[in-house]
């Protein structure tokens, strides 16, 4: 059983998601963000970045009787699981290479885009500046998402991935970075077509 370090967040959410799509059984660890949970000791063994989401796959890479093996950033675990269990990437070299380009263009661009936009937000004492910058940010990136899928039912092209998921969580609370899906019709139809979804569901309680 694979143990997940958890919040419900946007990049918390990933993981659960991926493991019902996949039909992989897990358990939910909570880790308590306010009371900085994520910093301690313990946690800083599987995850030294002190953040979630983290897992512990007691079989590890080769199944099962292998050594246990502890992942963190959202990426690598998503890549993980896909390819130990073999699901949620395309095997197509060039929908693969897809799938990969919009992994990591969440997590180098969206997650931290979108993150420090939703903080100067909040913030706004600290820098208006801030807000403007991480605002267009955001929105740039988001219309990159709409033309992409403007052409393309998924991010890889014809088939639901790890790119999706890991878009998913963040694009659902794109208000929280200023940004409108009204003004992004194919990302919202998007979002609205992954949430319909019976893993997401299950994933999101
Ligand atoms: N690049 C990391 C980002 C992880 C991240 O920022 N996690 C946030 C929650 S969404 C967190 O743990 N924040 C608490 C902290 O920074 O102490 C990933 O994709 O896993």
């Amino acid at each position: 059983m694979i143990d997940v370090y958890y919040a419900p967040t946007p990049n918390g959410i990933k993981i659960p998601i991926a493991l019902e799509e996949l039909g992989v059984p897990y358990r939910l660890i909570p880790v308590n963000l306010s009371a900085n949970e994520q910093k301690r000791p313990e946690f800083l063994k599987i995850n030294p970045n002190g953040r979630i989401p983290a897992i512990v796959d007691p079989d590890g890479p080769d199944g099962p009787d292998g050594e246990p093996v502890s992942v963190f950033e959202s990426g690598a675990i998503l890549q993980y699981l896909a390819e130990k269990f073999g699901g949620l990437l395309p095997k197509p070299a060039r929908e693969r290479i897809r799938a990969f380009e919009y992994l990591y263009f969440q997590i180098g661009g969206v997650g931290p885009m979108f993150g420090q936009a939703g903080w100067f937000m909040r913030h706004p004492e600290k820098m208006p500046a801030g807000i403007e910058r991480y605002q267009a940010e955001s929105r740039r990136l988001t219309a990159v998402l709409e033309a992409r899928l403007q052409e393309s039912p998924w991010l890889a092209g014809d088939e639901y991935s790890i790119a999706d998921i890991a878009h998913f969580g963040w694009l659902r609370s794109a208000g929280y970075a200023g940004v409108k899906l009204e003004d992004f019709p194919a990302v919202k139809a998007w979002v609205e077509r992954i949430a319909q979804r019976p893993a997401v569901k299950r994933a999101l309680g």
